[in-house]
């Protein structure tokens, strides 16, 4: 059975996604602040960034951007960010944005997959940059600067010049905007085609159950280089008017002290910031009155944290259901203490979803006694990706032929049709709500020469959700410890794919067809894979 959103259809414009945000700024729209870095207070206005916005792509334009040119962006969240961001998609460029923490390797990794003909970095990321884009090719003359530094470009003598945005026809239905990089169900992470149609549509599908308004101040502590951040936290605000109050990494007392002095409204978090906002003794310490909603998504939420969370501060808490693939949200708590907030609730508008058994393919089709069946969820919309670039095997195996996503989370429905999800059937692991994808530690970890075999599964962890934990076969005779397998991932990715358990094991279990059992796995309680 096919499940819809309560709420009607939302009309969705034809139109590029700076159309939609800033095609029709009006006078009064000009002079509100857009965004603000709660560091160093430095803000923009909505007039301000708009013609920002026109003269960056105008100066891209100049120096031979063309329309489908993909342009890295590498940099933590600030005004400059939106400025970089918006001028690209204003001039025609796809950006695909890069982790800000990625090590040199990783990021020429997404470079070379993405095709990747510019980049535009800050000046502390500049060493990852000139060596990842050495690797794949790309000049020192296009790399850019979003401060002020030396040797390259940069955004404040881009903006100078004043170069005229150049008119740029491009179909929003079938033109990239985007490219992030998601796992997905399977595998390493991929680039994810997501056209000026489906950010439009999913901010629109947005607009009628995360009520913002110009009044509001958004905190923007989650990176907008994820589709969170990028999508709901940066777009979505813009659409609104509202007041977006950037931070460049999370630290607890600088984000308190900014949701304080900024007077944020409406908080977006992955669940281990509520957890510090319930739970740390810092979070007494600062006046969070202005606070009026809270959005939890990336990973599942507690119940009993999310209410917890909603009586200390006296808020609406939310639960959002987001993916890459999805633009990214799908389902969302209506916020007005209907709902059990660990669930998480409707489909957006525009969205059909069904909950599929992934043995036997029946869909889950009624509500017993308040509860349904579980199956995977699968989601039908305007915001599904065109799909992940240059793989169309992993594209016809995550977008079925009748138009449903698979997410590969598994769900169940409770007595008022809203959504629980309940387990994981992809192979993801989600560390505080980032993803690491598994594939990519096993085939690092293959490249050591004493390590015959591995596997990297989720174990549940308080404060991250999920925490990689490796299970390693030695090659005979070598030694190994497990302090040196962690340090050896540790020397080579993101802070947050870093393998924190390690075990040694005779042999990965694996099925008959050769498939890595890992359900088992993960499973195993702690010292299970010992020998
Ligand atoms: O692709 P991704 O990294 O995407 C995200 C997006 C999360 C968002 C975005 C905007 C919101 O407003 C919002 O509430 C959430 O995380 O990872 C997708 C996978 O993350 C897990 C699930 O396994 C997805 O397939 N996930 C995301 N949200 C939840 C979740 C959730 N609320 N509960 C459980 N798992």
């Amino acid at each position: 059975m096919i499940f819809r959103s309560p709420l009607p259809d939302v009309v969705i414009p034809d139109v590029t996604v700076h159309e939609l945000l800033f095609g029709s700024l009006d006078v009064a729209d000009r002079d509100r602040v857009a965004i603000v870095d709660g560091p160093s207070g430095r803000s923009l206005t909505y007039g301000e960034l708009a013609d920002q916005v026109l003269l960056f792509a105008g100066a891209l334009v100049a120096r031979g951007l063309r329309p489908g040119d993909v342009v890295a962006l590498h940099a933590p969240n600030c005004p400059e960010f939106v400025v970089a961001f918006h001028g690209v998609l204003r001039a025609g460029g796809t950006v695909t944005t890069v982790n800000a923490l990625y090590t040199p390797a990783e990021t020429a990794t997404q470079l070379r997959d993405s095709g990747a003909v510019r980049y535009v970095t800050v000046t502390p990321f500049l060493p990852t940059a000139l060596a990842a884009t050495a690797e794949v090719g790309i000049p020192a003359e296009d790399v850019y600067l979003l401060d002020i530094g030396a040797g390259h470009d940069t955004l404040p003598a881009m903006l100078a010049e004043r170069r005229p945005a150049p008119e740029v026809t491009i179909d929003p239905s079938t033109h990239l905007a985007v490219l992030p990089y998601s796992s997905g169900t399977t595998g390493r992470a991929k680039g994810v085609m997501l056209t000026h149609t489906n950010l439009v549509a999913n901010v629109c599908q947005m607009e009628p159950v995360l009520p913002l308004s110009a009044e509001d101040s958004v905190s923007a502590v989650l990176p907008f280089f994820h589709i969170y951040g990028m999508n709901v936290i940066l777009n979505l605000s813009l659409r609104a008017r509202a007041k977006i109050v950037s931070l460049p990494r999370f630290d607890l007392p600088v984000f308190l002290r900014t949701v304080e002095d900024q007077h944020c409204t409406f908080l977006y978090v992955a669940p281990p910031i509520a957890v510090a906002l319930t739970k740390h003794p810092m979070a007494d310490e600062y006046d969070l009155s202005a606070v009026r909603t809270v959005v939890s998504g990336a990973a599942p939420l507690d119940e009993a944290l999310g209410e917890a969370l909603a009586a200390k501060l006296d808020c609406r808490m939310m639960q959002g259901f987001g993916m890459t693939e999805l633009s990214p949200v799908s389902h969302v708590t209506p916020g007005d203490g209907s709902l059990s907030v660990g669930s998480i609730g409707f489909a957006v508008p525009n969205v059909e979803f069904r909950l599929v058994d992934p043995d036997t393919g029946a869909e889950v089709e009624a509500v017993e006694n308040g509860r349904s069946a579980t199956g995977e969820l699968q989601v039908r919309g305007p915001n599904v990706m065109a799909g992940y670039l240059g793989n169309a095997k992993a594209t016809e195996e995550t977008i079925l032929a009748d138009g449903f996503l698979r997410t590969g989370d598994i769900a169940r429905l409770g007595p008022q049709g809203e959504v629980y999800v309940v387990d994981r059937l992809k192979e993801l692991i989600k560390y505080k709500g980032y993803q690491v994808p598994p594939a990519e530690l096993e085939a690092l970890l293959l490249t050591h020469e004493a390590i015959a075999d591995a596997v990297v599964v989720a174990y549940p962890d308080d404060d991250a959700g999920e925490i990689p934990r490796a299970f390693v076969v030695r090659r005979p005779g070598a030694e190994l410890t497990a302090d040196e397998v962690i340090a050896f991932v540790a020397e080579r990715v993101a802070p947050h794919k870093k393998v924190r358990i390690v075990e040694f094991t005779d042999a990965v279990p694996k099925s008959a067809a050769g498939k890595i059992l890992r359900k088992d796995l993960r499973s195993l309680p702690l010292g299970g894979g010992d020998r």
